[in-house]
């Protein structure tokens, strides 16, 4: 595996924080959501055969070879590759028909809603647990109504949300069952592989994700007459040269995506082994810190690692989320409030919902805490150190970095 990692870092140690005037401890971003890179040899011979062979999408060689290593891996009956996760999300809610409502966490990426508004369906926001941040099932039943065609769950950073319970619902009132499982690529629950629950589960392979195919994306299904249906619908309803047997769009992935797709599953324990080296010395750097809550992975399934979350308590901390934020940021470590403000503040759901808040108490409360530190196989442990040093320098000093940060703590 390509490793790039951070260079020009300097240690926190008798440093004077950047925002307090020091150096910043990065002279470079240090992003949430650098590419994980597989071996680049595999990866540039098959571009070599792609340009050869002169087929460059449409089902290619490359794609059929990566579906079938998905479906192995997964140890699902059908994988569908896709564009991207966003995409592959709207195929599934439309070979589903769903209409009317749909049942869906405000505490996720706006993908997830827009996927539903989109083809005019309500996104009906409904409350999270505050332990796990995925959908709360008790709050899911209470938001269930007669127009409720599905549920659409999110296995938000990688960690599987009430799978069975929300089957029990979805079965007993007669509902369909999504899964967004854009963050949950190689993870379990309960010792089975991510994709094989509900109705369909959806893969987003963006660059940032752990396992990425550039833009990308997969349905993985173990309906049969379901996947059949996508397969048209991704490919303009097509099922022969001049024939279209159903409403389709272009949802097809090129055979270079798939290239990188194949040299990914090739290194994919390397990006596991990084991202959870990373973990172990995040959880090690931050246990002692006060208001300072790690979230956790269940180490007794498998995981990604992919999301390095903390919640900042602000009366523990004796900071605001956005003022330790601000003084990351001026070390040139660019974390992320991943998925503030949540959905249902953001256009066009906020005025088209507006008293959509009084049902996500939850959502707004863990909203408003929520930081996601860097991590991936272009950050080293070093870097984790230095980026956990900021933040305990920073919580010694929480009078001097927020008089630092003012009335305008990032992003507002
Ligand atoms: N459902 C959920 C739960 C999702 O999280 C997502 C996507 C979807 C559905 C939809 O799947 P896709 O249609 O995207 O396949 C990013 C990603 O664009 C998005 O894919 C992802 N979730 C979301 C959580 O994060 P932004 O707008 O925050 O990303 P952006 O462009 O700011 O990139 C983050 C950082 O990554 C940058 O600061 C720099 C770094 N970066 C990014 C790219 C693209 C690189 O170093 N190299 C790169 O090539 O949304």
């Amino acid at each position: 595996m390509m490793l790039v990692r951070s260079s020009h870092r300097r240690s926190t140690v008798g440093r004077q924080l950047a925002i307090l005037g020091g150096e910043p401890a990065f002279k470079e971003p240090v992003h949430v959501g650098r590419p994980n890179v597989p071996d680049p040899e595999g990866f540039l011979n098959s571009i070599s055969d792609i340009l050869e062979r002169r087929w460059f999408t449409n089902q290619g060689p490359v794609v059929r070879k990566f579906e079938d290593r998905l479906t192995a891996f997964l140890g699902v009956k059908h994988v569908i590759a896709i564009c991207n996760g966003t995409i592959a999300l709207e195929l599934a809610e439309r070979a589903l028909e769903l209409s009317g409502e749909v049942i869906v966490p405000s505490f996720t990426f706006v993908a997830t809603a827009h996927s539903l508004q989109w083809q005019g369906i309500r996104p009906v926001f409904c409350d999270i647990d505050p332990h796990s941040h995925c959908l709360d099932p008790a709050k899911v039943e209470q938001q269930i109504t007669e127009r409720t065609t599905a549920i659409l769950a999110v296995h938000l950073w990688g960690r599987p949300c009430q799978v069975e319970e929300l089957e029990e619902i979805a079965s007993r009132r007669g509902l369909h069952l999504l899964f967004d499982a854009a963050h949950g690529f190689g993870c379990t629950y309960r010792g089975r592989m991510i994709g094989n629950s509900g109705d369909a589960e959806i893969f987003s392979f963006h660059a940032t994700k752990f396992f990425n195919t550039f833009e990308g994306g997969a349905i993985a299904t173990n309906d049969d007459e379901l996947a059949q249906r996508l397969r048209l619908m991704k490919n303009f309803g097509f099922s022969g040269m001049d024939r279209v047997d159903h409403v389709g769009t272009n949802g097809k992935m090129s055979e270079v995506s798939a290239a990188m797709g194949l040299a990914g599953l090739d290194s994919l324990a390397d990006f596991v082994s990084s991202n959870r080296i990373n973990y172990m010395a995040y959880r090690r750097h931050l246990a002692e810190l006060n208001g300072i809550t790690m979230l956790q992975y269940d180490e007794s399934e498998r995981c990604n690692y992919q999301y390095i979350v903390i919640e900042v308590d602000e009366r523990d901390a004796g900071l605001t989320r956005d003022q330790l934020l601000a003084a990351l940021r001026a070390e040139n470590v660019l974390a992320r409030r991943y998925f503030w403000p949540g959905c249902h503040c953001m256009e066009p759901y906020r005025t088209l919902y507006p008293e959509a808040a009084r049902a996500l108490p939850v959502t707004e409360h863990v909203a408003s805490r929520v930081i996601v530190l860097p991590t991936g196989s272009a950050v080293g442990v070093e870097d984790v150190e230095i980026i956990c040093g900021i933040i305990r320098r920073a919580l010694e000093h929480p009078g001097a970095v927020a008089e630092a940060v003012g009335d305008a703590p990032y992003g507002v």
